[in-house]
């Protein structure tokens, strides 16, 4: 996956790709991330990529050519995904991350103040993607959430140490309490089940604490997950 980041801001990406998974994943060749400034392709001397917002109003709006320029200036191929990242978008969601992640390329339009001029989204956005329900400063954040979700979604970016949960069949579900050593810490004991060596009753208390935490959090999902059992399955629980 080749990641093009339009962004005014590509210093703040220099850490989360020089770190961890995505570094790893970058230099085995499974991703790619390029930054590209688009303050470059102004045409104004002042390098200006804002102007206030026809019909009045506070806040700035990005103007179009900057963003015209830059994104006709990206090789785009027929049919390629450019995804602007705004509180205006779609929720993500895991599915919507295991969709992209089948992609080979994508560009993703961070915006700042208050969003990019709608003639740039009518003429080139395939996609408008949110992160949640509450409002950031700009969408390099989220760019950078949509990235890490589908870096670790695709084959060969996480080994088997980080993958396991990928296998479970938990999916759908929270994830069961851990533990590490020490076996007791100042005074609190892990649960006797993790130290009686009994896989199939550690898979067992795993999955009801799943099941447990998921129905007091996420009701939501325990009904999705219920539903999405086959009814052998069903009768089993
Ligand atoms: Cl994609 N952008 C901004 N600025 N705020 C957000 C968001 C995106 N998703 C949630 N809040």
């Amino acid at each position: 996956m080749k990641f093009t980041v339009l962004t005014l801001f590509p210093e703040m990406f220099s850490a989360f790709t020089s770190t961890s998974i995505m570094a790893r994943a970058a230099g085995q060749g499974h991703i790619e991330v390029e930054c590209v400034n688009f303050r470059d392709y102004s045409d104004s001397p002042s390098k200006r990529v804002d102007d206030a917002p026809f019909g009045g109003g506070a806040g700035l709006v990005m103007k179009p050519q900057p963003l015209f320029d830059c994104l006709r200036d990206q090789s785009l191929a027929a049919g390629e995904r450019i995804v602007y990242l705004t509180p205006k978008g779609k929720t993500l969601t895991q599915q919507m991350v295991v969709d992209f992640s089948k992609l080979d390329r994508m560009v993703l339009v961070c915006g700042h103040y208050e969003g990019i001029d709608q003639r740039v989204i009518d003429t080139f956005v395939t996609d408008e993607v949110s992160i949640g329900d509450y409002v950031l400063t700009g969408g390099e954040i989220p760019a950078m959430v949509l990235m890490d979700a589908i870096s670790r979604m695709i084959e060969g970016v996480l080994n088997t140490e980080d993958s396991h949960m990928e296998e479970s069949h938990y999916d759908g579900l929270l994830e069961y309490p851990h533990y590490t050593r020490p076996a007791v810490y100042e005074g609190m004991a892990i649960p006797d089940i993790l130290l009686s060596g009994h896989h199939k009753n550690i898979e067992l208390w795993r999955f009801e604490e799943s099941v447990k935490l998921t129905g007091e959090r996420r009701p939501d999902m325990l009904r999705a997950y219920y539903d999405r059992l086959t009814d052998k399955k069903k009768r089993k629980i």
